[in-house]
């Protein structure tokens, strides 16, 4: 399997973040991108390729124009008003505020396109988001000319990112971006399916109306688990999207075999579906060693993974999502990877 990988997501380091009433070092650090890269070798999964530059319209096809547009600015904007740290929002436009009306200022408008405080902007930030984004373009083309599958090693991560907003480490929503693609190129359905710990409440909402995307999400109850204010199991699309969306939310403390039903059931309806592609937003902090999640996996479990999707037999791209137990993220997203191959 072909990897597409960019060094460009170093720059988005030493970001800072709201944790617990405590402005820690992000979790979400470049070491993450290199262990898998280092993994990806070791293992002789593939070649490793280098993203071609795209321009941002697939971006716009599931984000507003204007949220593409601001993220460029953001850190210019932040220097300019003499702010110090990470940009990062501090306030923002709840129920019973105008969020239809648009700020001036940076850090206000940070909040205007943000759900958190958990994407934060530094110097290298949007070279790094483009690097991503243009790695996930890179690796559908490959599945797109004819590959079983391939592998975007990106980073920053994107299923929290909506249509007008960033959070929780995402920026621009790859694996929807992906999907989009891959329906402008013909394929008639597209199934995502979702194995981060956390719910993609972005890629849920960027599709939610929609039936020829279906969306499955198998996660930490929201009830207990960021992001808290989606993620329900009784979210199941609306109008012409009613029935095209599944959330499997499951408690603190989940083990493989749980987790596992969850995967068969969302295989089973991704090929009921008929699919004409996979994308697979694979996140693997789902991991028993990762310190912001809690469900129970262990390394040996993500080939199962992989084997279970390759049992779909459907072209299959991999998108890198989340996953914080750094010094075993190579061996986990990686394991999937070769679990896939057989
Ligand atoms: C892509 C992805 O996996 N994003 C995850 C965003 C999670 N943001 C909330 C982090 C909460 C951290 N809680 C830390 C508890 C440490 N003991
Ligand atoms: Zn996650």
């Amino acid at each position: 399997m072909k990897t597409v990988f960019s060094p460009l997501h170093a720059g988005h380091s030493g970001q800072m973040e709201l944790v617990a009433g405590a402005i820690v070092p992000g979790f979400e650090k470049p070491s993450r991108a290199e262990y898998i890269k280092a993994r990806v070798e070791s293992e002789k999964l593939g070649p490793i390729l280098a993203p071609t530059e795209h321009s941002l319209d697939a971006a716009k096809r599931v984000h507003r124009a204007d949220y593409i547009d601001f993220l460029p600015t953001v850190w210019p904007l932040w220097q300019e008003a003499g702010f110090p740290g990470s940009a990062m929002p501090f306030t923002w436009p709840t129920r019973g505020m105008r969020g239809d009306v648009r700020p001036s200022r940076i850090d206000a408008l940070l909040g205007y396109y943000s759900i958190d405080a958990g994407a934060t902007f530094v110097e290298g930030t949007w070279k790094a988001i483009k690097s991503s984004y243009d790695v996930g373009l890179t690796a559908a083309e490959v599945v797109k000319a004819g590959e079983r599958s391939a592998f975007a090693l990106c980073r920053p991560p994107g299923h929290h990112a909506g249509s007008a907003f960033m959070g929780g480490y995402c920026f621009i929503n790859n694996a929807a971006v992906v999907a989009q693609w891959y329906r402008d190129q013909g394929a008639a359905r597209v199934a995502i399916l979702d194995v981060d710990y956390h719910h993609g409440n972005g890629t849920q909402e960027i599709f939610y109306e929609r039936d020829d995307v279906l969306v499955l999400n198998l996660h930490g109850d929201p009830m207990t688990e960021y992001p808290f204010f989606l993620g329900h199991a009784d979210e199941r699309g609306a109008g012409k999207g009613e029935g095209f969306n599944h959330n499997y939310p499951m408690a603190p403390g989940t083990p493989w075999d749980k987790w596992n039903e969850a995967l068969e059931d969302a295989c089973k309806k991704v090929a009921a579906y008929g699919a004409d592609v996979v994308v697979v937003s694979l996140g693997v902090d789902t991991f028993e060693k990762d310190p912001i999640s809690q469900f129970k996996l262990k390394s040996e479990d993500y080939p199962k993974i992989g084997a279970r999707i390759a049992k779909l037999g459907l072209p299959t791209l991999f998108v890198m999502e989340g996953g914080y137990a750094v010094e075993e993220i190579g061996i986990n997203a990686v394991g999937v990877l070769t679990g896939f191959e057989g």
